[in-house]
């Protein structure tokens, strides 16, 4: 399998990750992609190509215009206002209040947010694009042919709304490779968000949609992030209605419960036939991940590649979460390895 990355990722540096009151070095960092690239390279996954630049066309088919118009300038404007940290929301537009695009910076960053974690930095916008990028080269592999390509993505993408960035996440690169599926011809295209969190952004874009399927297993957000959406009860709505799965689990969720859901998961997908699969790969679901509660371990990534390899469809890998840095390298080409191993 081929894998595209962009060494452009590294401009993505945030220093500050708002967590538990102070500001903390963020766990979505550099050495998550490097640790990622040198796996492959060892195991030999196979040939690492540069992205190819699409521009924003493909960006625009899923962000709001407004949206993107305020990534590419939010740092130069914070700059400009003279803050001396990394740019980070303090105020939302709650309950109540007007829904309306602020001409002030705080309140531009609160409008197109939904946590406070995530600090816009110079060289965000950059990286953000790349990542895009990285995306759409490895989407157009799979659609020119190659049964599955990997988007070594950074930063991750699946908690971005339309208009929204959070979770460490700015633009929702499966989301976009799943429209871009769809823009080149795939009638049917299926999202299945492995990440331990709820692919909240990936689910809202395409909530009211028939044509894109969309599937996660993840975290109870009733105990832990995006806290409010990734219930079971979220099915889809109007024409969607029915294409919106979430199999939400508990703290100390081990690899053979976990393994059912993705089984439901690929047998709802295998019923409905796209012509295109986006797996949005995290491997947070580690018994040793900083941030999350499930207990899987490095060899089930292997299986869990296996069953999704079985699936037999053209497959786009996008990177998501994973912050044991000293496993992440191992747990993503497990997966891979495993997924190569059942086709
Ligand atoms: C991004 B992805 C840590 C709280 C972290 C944000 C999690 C974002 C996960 N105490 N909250 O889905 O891996
Ligand atoms: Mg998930
Ligand atoms: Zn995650």
């Amino acid at each position: 399998m081929k894998t595209v990355f962009s060494p452009l990722h590294n401009r993505r540096t945030a220093t500050t990750e708002l967590d538990g009151g102070i500001l903390i070095a963020p766990h979505e960092k550099p050495s998550r992609a490097e640790t990622i690239l040198g796996r492959v390279k060892q195991e030999q996954l196979g040939e690492v190509l540069p992205p190819r630049e699409y521009g924003l066309g493909p960006v625009l088919r899923v962000h709001t215009q407004d949206y993107v118009d305020f990534l590419r300038v939010s740092w130069a404007d914070w700059i400009a206002e003279g803050k001396p940290g990394e740019a980070i929301s303090a105020v939302w537009p709650g309950r109540g209040m007007r829904h309306r695009v602020p001409k002030d910076i705080d309140g531009r960053l609160g409008y197109y947010s939904f946590g406070a974690e995530t600090s816009i930095t110079e060289g965000t916008w950059d990286a953000v694009c790349a990542s895009a990028d990285v995306a759409l080269t490895a989407q157009a592999l799979v659609a020119n042919g190659e049964s599955a390509a990997f988007a070594l993505c950074r930063p991750p993408g699946h908690h971005a709304h339309a208009d929204l960035f959070g979770g460490y996440c700015f633009f929702n690169n499966a989301a976009i490779s799943a429209q871009a599926f769809r823009d080149q011809g795939a009638k049917r295209v299926a999202v299945l968000d492995v990440d331990f969190h709820h692919g909240n952004g990936t689910q809202s874009i395409f909530y009211q949609r028939d044509d894109v399927m969309t599937i996660s297993l993840h975290g109870d957000p009733d105990l832990v992030f995006p806290h409010f959406l990734g219930f079971e009860d979220e099915t889809g709505e109007g024409p969607g209605e029915g294409f919106n799965l979430n199999l939400v689990y508990p703290p100390g969720t081990p690899f053979s419960v976990w393994l059912d859901g993705l089984e439901t998961a690929c047998a709802r997908i295998a019923a409905w036939q796209p012509d295109a699969l986006v797996i949005a790969l995290g491997v947070d679901t580690f018994e040793d991940d900083p941030i999350s509660f499930f207990k899987l371990r490095s060899a089930d990534y292997l299986l869990m590649g296996e069953r999704l390899g079985k699936l037999n469809l053209p497959t786009l890998f996008t990177m998501e979460g994973g912050y044991d840095v000293d496993a992440i390298g191992v747990n993503v080409v497990n997966v891979l390895k495993g997924f190569e191993q059942a086709r």
